[in-house]
């Protein structure tokens, strides 16, 4: 991967969807391990939220003061889940954001990307869809090579 960092991004999705260990894998970090208590803010704003905040309706508000001050949200949805992760109707309040849709954990046994998909689209969701597995470089490096494209250009790179 190359020094180019991203940011301004925040990860949401349900409890084990595999939200730190991505964050993990993309930042090239061993520092978030363990269970995402809160908010937690890496450098350059990404951040990893707590499942909790998708998965009960009376957390919603506290998602989205934490996803307002970014420009790109980052929906987990894992592939071998049976039911949407990404909180219904939330992410329409905010119509100006990137939303980048990932299919996770694609490795898993019983994953299943096109059900994943299905659910994501039935959401409102939009594609492209990237299947990722945290054992598997390359699909995180395509994620990370999108979610770098989304940044906005620096100064210094110009
Ligand atoms: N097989 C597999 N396991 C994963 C993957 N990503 C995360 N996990 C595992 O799923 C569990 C939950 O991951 P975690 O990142 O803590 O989920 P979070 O609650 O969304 O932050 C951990 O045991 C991870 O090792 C993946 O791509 N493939
Ligand atoms: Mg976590």
């Amino acid at each position: 991967m190359n020094n180019q960092q991203i940011s301004n991004i925040a990860f949401i999705g349900e409890v084990d969807a595999g939200k730190s260990a991505l964050i993990n894998k993309l930042l090239n970090t061993d520092t978030n391990t363990g269970k995402t208590q809160a908010a937690t803010f890496y450098q350059g704003s990404v951040i990893d939220t707590p499942g909790e905040f998708v998965d009960n309706r009376s957390w919603n508000g506290a998602l989205l003061s934490t996803i307002s001050s970014v420009k790109t949200i980052v929906i987990l949805q894992p592939a071998d889940a049976k039911r949407v992760s990404a909180p219904s109707g939330l992410l329409r309040v905010y119509p100006n954001k990137n939303i980048v849709a990932v299919i996770s954990k694609s490795d898993v046994e019983d994953a299943d990307c096109e059900r994943a998909e299905r659910l994501l689209r039935v959401e409102g969701i939009t594609g492209p869809y990237f299947r990722t597995s945290i054992y598997d470089l390359p699909s995180i490096e395509q994620l990370h090579g999108h979610l770098l494209s989304l940044q906005p250009v620096s100064a210094e790179s110009i």
